[in-house]
């Protein structure tokens, strides 16, 4: 047989190297990402790095917004640079190392030289992975949809996995041990991504699609120096005010990833590349980008406030064995891999019954605000300086889950639909900049929140999106209208 024609599991065989290239890029990830939060607010003494509660929670969430945010250079360099293939290696080189640099015992300076390098690399990446997924499949190929749910089965299985050995390691073990964990996982994908890859993988994506002409060179080269300028010019304006400290940053990052998508939708409403219908449907994308924002916020907070509680403020035992806290981590990924089937079955039921997508992200909005007022539950019953049974987490997981079952492969296809056609690859950023956002906001927002006021926090931010799921609900069918026939 000749490579092209082998098969897996009825699908192109590119879609297992694909596969599980992404499985153990998120593996790394979402390891790293189960022990960060504890090794930046542990004591020194603990193998921690002695940040306070705060301060950690905020770097988490600065640290999630920007991974997703530089999806826009990713973006960029694949379209018009390497072609997505070399993008993705180089990607996953820089995500290694990031990991390594972890696993050294350079505290705060590793930190942060870390965060740049899995910035980057992720942003060279996971959009560029997925990219590929689609390009497996003609474009009317009735596969695709099923080759999606395959690959994000992939996620969340290395997201699953990650924080169960990672964790331990990390928690029970040494900290810097657990980020070796994480670098050898990319490393096992990038191993197998090359090899598998060249087998498997078109040529085509080794060459970019639209490559830079020489004569717009010297244009982009302006514009990049451009950026760097007023960059430094802030920062150095920032330093002469005695201004600049890692919370100013998180900051002035907050405001970067808040102007990057009003920019967006700026540019695509007036530019004269798109026709009146396709205007219409980028309107409807406003609510559903707002909606998202507010979904996520909820749903990346499981990594951060439920984290803390994990740690602080539950029992962390079963069957008389104390287990590490980041093992919470897993819940996430694994309702994931619950539900996604019950779903298909619950979407084929009802075919042409099924709720509007405006509609169905209000239900997710919904469950993500009622994922939070149930853990005011134990606060409220128990007090807020005990320790309470680990169900009362996983509830909350069981909740949100259901959240993003009805927002994220839903927002995920309305986005490529609603996406005009002169603006595809900018739509699709666009997704990943919503939970950028949101991240973004969650580094302001989750300052706010400690065990003394758990109550209050969970009931307001539960609240609020509850009752952005009503609004939105309420205005479902003139956003429908909106999207000018797309479902
Ligand atoms: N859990 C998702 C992932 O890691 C988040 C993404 C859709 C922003 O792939």
């Amino acid at each position: 047989k000749k490579a092209m024609d082998v098969t897996f599991l009825g699908h192109p065989r590119g879609l297992s190297t694909l596969f599980f290239t992404e499985m153990w890029e998120r593996f790394s990830y979402y390891g790293m990402r189960a022990i960060l939060l504890y090794y930046m607010y542990y004591e020194v003494s603990a193998g921690g790095l002695g940040f306070s509660k705060p301060l950690a929670l905020s770097i988490m969430s600065i640290y999630g917004s920007l991974v997703y945010l530089s999806s826009v250079i990713g973006g960029f360099v694949s379209d018009r640079i390497w072609g997505s293939r070399r993008t993705v290696f180089v990607g996953g080189i820089l995500i290694m190392l990031g990991h390594i640099v972890l696993a050294t015992p350079f505290g705060k300076l590793a930190l942060f030289i870390s965060i740049a390098l899995i910035v980057i690399g992720t942003g060279l990446l996971k959009p560029n992975v997925s990219e590929m997924v689609g390009g497996l499949y003609k474009q009317d190929d009735p596969r695709r949809d099923t080759g999606f749910n395959i690959f994000v089965f992939g996620i969340n299985a290395g997201a699953f996995i990650a924080p169960i050995v990672v964790g331990y390691l990390g928690q029970k073990v040494n900290f810097h041990l657990g980020f070796s964990l994480a670098a050898i996982g990319m490393l096992i994908g990038l191993i197998q991504y090359y090899f598998d890859g060249n087998k498997y993988l078109s040529k085509d994506s080794l060459y970019p699609n639209d490559p830079i002409d020489p004569s717009e060179l010297q244009a982009i080269i302006k514009k990049v120096i451009l950026f760097v300028i007023v960059i430094a010019l802030i920062l150095t304006i920032m330093s002469l005010f005695n201004f600049l400290t890692i919370s100013n940053i998180i900051l002035l990052i907050t405001v970067i990833a808040v102007l990057i998508p009003i920019y967006y939708f700026i540019i695509m409403l007036s530019s004269r590349k798109i026709t009146k219908v396709e205007k219409s449907r980028v309107w409807a994308y406003v609510p559903l980008f707002i909606a998202s924002i507010l979904f996520w916020s909820i749903e990346e907070q499981g990594a951060v406030v439920l984290a803390i509680f994990a740690n602080e403020q539950t029992r962390l035992e079963i069957w008389g064995h104390t287990f590490p806290s980041s093992w919470f981590q897993s819940m996430n990924p694994l309702f994931i891999m619950i539900y996604a089937p019950i779903f298909a079955i619950i979407w084929t039921v009802l075919g042409k019954k099924q709720p509007s997508s405006p509609a169905k992200f209000s239900y997710g909005l919904f469950f993500a605000g009622v994922s939070f007022l149930w853990m005011m539950f134990p606060g409220a019953l128990f007090g807020t300086d005990t320790k309470v049974g680990p169900l009362w987490l996983i509830m909350s997981w069981a909740l949100v889950i259901v959240g993003e079952m009805l927002v994220s492969p839903i927002g995920l296809s309305a986005t490529t639909k609603l996406a005009p056609k002169a603006f595809e690859s900018q739509m699709m950023s666009m997704w990943f900049i919503s939970d950028a956002v949101a991240q973004a906001f969650n580094s302001q927002l989750v300052r706010f929140y400690n065990a003394q006021n758990e109550i209050v926090y969970f009931g307001v931010v539960g609240g609020v999106t509850i009752l952005f799921g009503i609004i939105l609900l309420i205005f479902s069918s003139k956003i429908k209208k909106l999207m000018r026939g797309i479902e």
